[in-house]
């Protein structure tokens, strides 16, 4: 007896039937009959043929963004590119000092008019006078150090002739002549001048023409520096 069989079997004894017998009322008519036994189950049917594919589903939910990749290797250098646009100027720089290289330099003015000749002209009004190469007491630049010297001298004429020389160690180096007109006229002149340590250099009047003028206003000047 199969399990359904006999699960029904139990049944039916729990309900006080037996197969068979008619369920009857009290009249004793029966009312219905009591099922009969089922059969044993059929063998299995054939595979049937195989279906068509179905339809393509719904695409699914959207995924979590995966985990980015690792850094690939560096790739080859590029081509140098043209050059950028030239920027702003920069800022001004702070000041910078004055140097300290020994500069030997004077300008010097003169006080008097009209000099005396045969003798140094000397400018007593200093404008400058760095490390007193220029001696107002002789009139004569004495040079500290060996060096080459650039000299020049503007002179105010007023009334007289101007005719004088610039001397180096007692040798005439350069002449000057400026012949006066009228009014106040001005006359100059400039050298290069080779000097060893202790060498000295003046302006001169030459031949008594001194018209060599300075007031309150005007200026007759000797100047020079080492190059
Ligand atoms: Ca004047």
């Amino acid at each position: 007896m199969g399990r359904l069989q006999f699960l029904i079997v139990v049944i039916m004894v729990s309900m006080n039937k037996t197969p068979g017998n008619c369920q009857t009322t009290k009249n004793n008519e029966c009312i219905a009959g009591v099922p009969g036994i089922p059969g044993t189950p059929g063998i299995n049917g054939q595979h049937g043929p195989p279906c068509r594919d179905g339809k393509d589903g719904l695409p699914g939910p959207k995924s979590d963004p995966g985990k980015p990749g690792e850094q690939g290797p560096h790739g080859p250098s590029g081509k140098l590119g043209p050059p950028g646009a030239t920027g702003p100027p920069g800022p001004k720089g702070d000041p910078g000092s004055f140097s300290t290289r020994n500069s030997y330099a004077f300008h010097v003015g003169l006080k008097t008019s009209n000099p005396g000749g045969g003798t140094p002209i000397k400018f007593e009004k200093v404008f400058y006078n760095e490390h007193n190469v220029y001696n107002i007491q002789t009139g004569k630049l004495t040079s500290l150090v060996n060096g080459v010297y650039y000299l020049t001298y503007h002179i105010t004429v007023y009334a007289k002739n101007v005719h004088i020389v610039l001397k180096h160690n007692n040798k005439n180096v350069q002449f000057m002549y400026h012949v006066y007109n009228s009014g106040t006229q001005q006359a100059s002149s400039a050298t290069i001048l080779a000097m060893k340590k202790g060498d000295e250099a003046w302006l001169e009047v030459y031949q008594d023409k001194n018209g060599l003028y300075t007031d309150s206003d005007d200026d007759t000047t000797f100047s020079g520096f080492i190059i």
